[in-house]
């Protein structure tokens, strides 16, 4: 007989990993996937901005070109990623630049413990300021340049939670007072994403987890 848990213990052991290396309910897919809404976005690095608004500390609006992006220092991260719809992409080095390090430039005003993180076509992700400052804006993945399909230029990764919580293809960062849901957040999506609770929809959340 074989059950999805010993299925999944093949997997891991096969690939020489321990079993507690996957989430729960999550496989080690070949390669790694593409997934996203919509269509790639294309936009001429020369056209290109990051914006860091919203509750900001001093009540003003950042924005880097992509040249001034560049000379914001970098992280490299050794990171797993766990999409919702259940693979799981292990042992991935990301390099970029660190949640910490943008809120450091941009500080938030004291009340603001939310971002809202906005991509091309308004595709968006919210998460606590502690989440967003734990994950990185990477623009490379094992040495390589991101693809286009990837989330090139910028992509957000926060490694503790779903893949959704890291939007492709990132051009402004919204601090937030109050929390809001995003693109998938409103969509039935667990408004915390925490794979290692597994939750992955708005139906499990508790009192608190959330915005009504
Ligand atoms: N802009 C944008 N970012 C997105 C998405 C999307 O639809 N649009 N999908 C998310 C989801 S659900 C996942 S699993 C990851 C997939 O990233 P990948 O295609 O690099 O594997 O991107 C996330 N970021
Ligand atoms: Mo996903």
């Amino acid at each position: 007989m074989t059950s999805p848990f010993s299925r999944m213990g093949a997997r891991t052991r096969a690939a020489g990993l321990p079993a507690d290396r996957l989430p729960p309910g999550q496989y080690i897919p070949r390669g790694w996937p593409v997934l996203h809404y919509g269509r790639v976005p294309v936009v001429p690095l020369e056209e290109w901005d990051l914006r860091v608004f919203g509750a900001t500390a001093d009540g003003g609006e950042q924005r880097w070109t992509w040249q001034q992006a560049g000379a914001l220092p970098r992280v490299d991260v050794e990171a797993d990623f766990h999409c919702v719809t259940k693979f799981s992409v292990l042992g991935n080095t990301w390099r970029g630049i660190s949640g910490d390090e943008l809120l450091r430039a941009v500080p938030p005003a004291a009340g603001a413990d939310h971002v809202m993180v906005w991509a091309e076509y308004g595709y968006s992700s919210n998460m606590t300021v502690a989440d967003f400052a734990a994950g990185l804006l990477a623009t490379h993945r094992n040495g390589e340049s991101l693809t286009p399909e990837h989330g090139a230029p910028l992509r957000l990764v926060v490694p503790h939670l779903y893949a959704w919580k890291g939007p492709k293809w990132v051009r402004g960062v919204e601090y937030l007072t109050a929390d809001r849901r995003g693109f998938w957040e409103e969509r039935g999506y667990h408004n915390r994403a925490d794979p290692w609770l597994e939750q992955r929809y708005s139906y499990q959340e508790s009192p608190g987890d959330g915005p009504a």
